[in-house]
């Protein structure tokens, strides 16, 4: 049964590197099924279960969720959107963060799975502040502002940047600039998931 083989893409990078904007993209026009783990967290927080405040307090400081949490709302996501459009290419947007974010991921999908690709967006500190702080009026989010863009970033590069070294060693890496235009951002992503298993 190919479904139990879903095809998985890690998209990650800065904070407001453009994973989302490009990620609707694929989906509009590839057909690739969008999970941002960021906006799974923003919808529990907002539905006020058990978790809501402790999620709160992680985004609003830059800090990494609890992996649990995490993986289950991805892992919840994924066999809603199997079973409602059939589709299995996800694009995990976001995830994972750290190296207990991948250990955390491994512990509930086994290795059954191959291991992702993982698209990454490189983009200056300086355009992704100018970039977060363009979306800050209308954003809504609560860690849109120069304060938690650089806690954020910390996070990113203390955290994250292992993640990405480890696929790295793996050759599962694909490099995208994401610093350029839309236009341009979108042609080198739409080729690196065609090149894929879209
Ligand atoms: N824009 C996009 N592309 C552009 C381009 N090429 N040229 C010019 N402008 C461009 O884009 C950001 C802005 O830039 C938008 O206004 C866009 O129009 C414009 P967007 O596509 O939103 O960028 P994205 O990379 O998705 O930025 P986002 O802010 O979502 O990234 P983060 O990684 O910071 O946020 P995320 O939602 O993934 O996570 C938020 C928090 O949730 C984390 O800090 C953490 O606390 C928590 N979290 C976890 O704990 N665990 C997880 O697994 C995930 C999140
Ligand atoms: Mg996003």
């Amino acid at each position: 049964d190919p479904r139990l083989a879903p095809s998985v893409v890690f998209v990650l990078g800065g904070p407001g590197a453009g994973k989302g904007t490009m990620c609707e993209l694929a989906a509009n026009q590839l057909g690739w099924t969008h999970l941002s783990a960021g906006d799974l967290l923003r919808a529990e927080r907002k539905a006020g279960g058990a978790n809501a405040d402790l999620i709160e307090s992680y985004i609003t400081e830059g800090k990494i969720v609890p992996v649990e949490i995490t993986v289950g709302l991805i892992k919840k996501a994924m066999e809603e959107a199997l079973s409602s459009t059939g589709r299995n290419s996800f694009l995990v947007d976001g995830f994972p963060r750290s190296l207990e974010n991948w250990s955390g991921w491994q512990g509930v999908f086994g290795t059954a799975m191959a291991v992702p690709t993982m698209l990454f967006f490189e983009c200056p500190l300086q355009v992704l502040e100018e970039r977060i702080m363009g979306r800050a009026q209308f954003s809504g989010r609560s860690d849109d502002n120069v304060e938690a863009v650089r806690k954020r970033f910390n996070t990113y590069k203390t955290e994250t940047m292992p993640i990405v070294d480890v696929f790295r060693a793996l050759g599962s890496v694909v490099d995208v600039d994401s610093s350029k235009g839309r236009v341009e951002v979108w042609k080198d992503v739409k080729a690196a998931l065609k090149g894929g298993s879209g």
